[in-house]
């Protein structure tokens, strides 16, 4: 008898600790992805120079084309960059590259010139011209 109450005692407190558990994960877990997603995400303004819309597109696509670029927009007035990205994945620099490597200049790399000269002729911006105003 005392060995049924016993069983009896020990499957309950199985089955409540099971149920802690659970709860608990779930807490965890919901926790856990929230707290990656903003560590992971940075966002970065830098200048990229260009002229029109067109510029708007390939900059734009040269900035999304980087494994961990999460959001690019490029502002045609200002002639700036804002890029989020998972620092996980990439950095600024290859960002930066990225969009050199498609003919554009930025702050810190100055556009590969072959690109530059495959632009179309409204695309071909000033070398002077002012950035991230
Ligand atoms: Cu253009």
């Amino acid at each position: 008898m005392k060995q049924v109450i016993l069983s009896i005692a020990v499957i309950v407190t199985m089955g409540l600790t099971s149920c802690k558990d659970n709860t608990k994960q779930e807490t965890e877990g919901t926790t856990t992805i929230e707290a990656s997603k903003d560590m992971a995400t940075t966002n970065i303004s830098f200048g990229v120079r260009g002229n029109c819309e067109m510029c708007k597109t390939t900059i734009e696509k040269a900035a999304n084309g980087v494994a961990g670029v999460v959001n690019a927009n490029w502002d045609v007035d200002k002639k700036k960059i804002d890029v989020s990205f998972d620092d996980t994945k990439t950095d600024a620099m290859a960002i930066h590259k990225a969009i050199a490597t498609s003919g554009y200049d930025t702050e810190k790399v100055a556009g590969i010139e072959d690109a530059y000269n495959n632009l179309p002729s409204c695309c071909k911006y000033d070398h002077d011209m002012m950035m991230n105003q």
